[in-house]
C-alpha cells in the first residue's frame, strides 16, 4: 500500500509537492478541473451547496495534451513523488457522455484521446464520477471535534439542474432556460455501459486504469436525477459491466460509509479482495447519507486501522488519499487537516509494515 496525496490544479505547486513528500507521500493524486475558475469560490475548501455552482468547465477544444502531462509528470518526478493519477474529467470534454447528447460520439473520442495521452506520459489511473448532478446539497460548519469546519448533509438537494449545467459546472453560459430532462436510473445505465464499451479498450491499450467514484451523496435521486452507485451493491453491477483490469473503482470509503445498506468492513473485504479497487478515498464520516457529518479520520464511525487491515490482507497494493478532511483552526487549516490525516496513516503503514 502506498501513500498519496490529492491535489487541486490551483495547488499543483513545488511548496505543495514538498509538503506531500515531508509527510510521508510516496504519491500524488491530481485534478485537472479548474473548480471554481472565473467563479470567485472559495479554493480552499470545499465546495457546498449548489446554485452558485463550480464555476465554468474548461475548453471544449483544449484536450489535455501529452506534452503538459508529461511536463507536469516530471516536475513530480523531480520532487521524488510519482504522479499516480488524475482525478475528474472536465464536463467541458465530456459532457454528452453523461448526457446522451448530439456530441456523444466527439466525446467519447475526447475521452480515449485523453487517456491515450495519459498512457504516454506514464499516468496509470483516471479516476471519474458518472453522475449528472455531482455532489450537491453539502453544508459546512464546526461539525468535526474540537468545533473543526467540516462538511456534512442534513437534506438531498432536489433542485433541478439547469441547461448548459453538468456536475456543477457550467458548459454552455448561452444554452436556452429550462432544466435538462430527468433520466431514468436504466438510461443511465446503458450511458455508464456505452462509456466503458466504448473507452476501455483503448485504456487496456495504453495501459491506464478507469476508477469509478461512487455517487456523492449517495442518494438514489439528487436534484431530480437518477444516481447509479448509491449503495454498496450497486458497484458490483458497475465492475460486472466490463470485466476488464481497465474497469476499476476510485473506492471512496467515506462514501460507502454513507450508505445505508451493507457492513463497510464487508464491503472493503468485498471489492478489495477481488482486485478491482484503482486506489482508495480513505476519510471518516458519522451518519447517513442525507444526514451526515465528516470527521477526523480517528473521529468518526469508521475505524480506520481496521480499514487498512483489511486492504493489507487482500493484498492491495494501491494508493490512498485522505480524500478531504476537517479544516484545522492555524494559519494553513486544510495543510493541518491533510498532516493529521497522513501522519495517522504513516503510523498504520509503518505499523503494518514492520510486521510483514
Ligand atoms: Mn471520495
Amino acid at each position: 500500500m502506498k501513500l498519496g496525496l490529492g491535489l487541486y490544479r490551483h495547488m499543483l505547486t513545488p511548496e505543495n509537492f514538498r509538503f506531500a513528500r515531508q509527510a510521508g507521500c510516496t504519491h500524488v493524486i491530481v485534478h485537472l478541473v479548474d473548480y471554481f475558475h472565473q467563479s470567485g469560490g472559495d479554493r480552499q475548501n470545499q465546495p457546498v451547496g449548489s446554485q452558485a455552482g463550480w464555476g465554468r468547465a474548461g475548453d471544449p477544444n483544449k484536450l489535455w495534451t501529452y506534452e503538459e502531462l508529461a511536463a507536469l509528470r516530471k516536475e513530480i518526478n523531480a520532487h521524488d513523488l510519482e504522479l499516480y493519477g488524475i482525478e475528474n474529467l472536465d464536463p467541458a470534454h465530456w459532457h454528452d457522455v453523461l448526457l446522451d447528447g448530439p456530441k456523444k460520439a466527439q466525446h467519447l473520442e475526447n475521452v480515449k484521446t485523453i487517456i491515450r495521452n495519459m498512457g504516454r506520459a506514464g499516468i496509470p489511473v483516471l479516476g471519474y464520477c458518472f453522475a449528472l448532478p455531482g455532489v450537491a446539497g453539502r453544508i459546512s460548519g464546526p461539525f468535526a471535534r474540537g468545533g473543526a469546519v467540516s462538511v456534512g448533509m442534513d437534506e438531498a438537494d432536489q433542485t433541478p439542474i439547469p441547461n448548459g449545467t453538468v456536475w456543477n459546472m457550467v458548459y454552455d453560459p448561452d444554452a436556452p432556460p429550462g432544466n435538462i430532462p430527468a433520466a431514468t436510473p436504466e438510461q443511465m445505465w446503458q450511458r455508464l455501459a456505452d462509456f466503458l464499451e466504448a473507452v476501455i479498450p483503448a485504456a487496456e491499450e495504453a495501459g491506464v486504469t478507469l476508477a469509478a467514484h461512487p455517487d456523492d451523496p449517495p442518494l438514489p435521486v439528487l436534484r431530480g436525477q437518477p444516481r447509479l452507485v448509491y449503495q454498496p451493491r450497486l458497484y458490483q453491477r458497475l465492475i460486472d459491466l466490463k470485466a476488464s483490469p481497465g474497469n476499476k473503482l476510485e473506492f471512496c470509503v467515506g462514501t460507502l460509509a454513507e450508505m445505508t445498506e451493507g457492513d463497510i468492513y464487508d464491503v472493503v473485504d468485498q471489492y478489495s479482495r477481488q482486485g478491482r479497487l484503482a486506489y482508495v478515498h480513505l476519510r471518516n464520516v458519522h451518519g447517513k447519507a442525507p444526514h451526515y457529518r465528516e470527521t477526523f479520520i480517528d473521529d468518526g464511525d469508521i475505524n480506520a486501522l481496521r480499514v487498512l487491515d483489511i486492504l493489507q490482507k487482500n493484498h492491495f497494493d494501491g494508493v490512498i488519499i485522505p480524500d478531504h478532511t476537517p479544516q484545522m483552526d492555524c494559519a494553513a487549516p486544510w495543510h493541518a487537516g491533510m498532516a493529521f490525516a497522513l501522519g495517522y496513516f504513516r503510523s498504520a503503514l509503518q505499523r503494518m509494515e514492520s510486521n510483514s
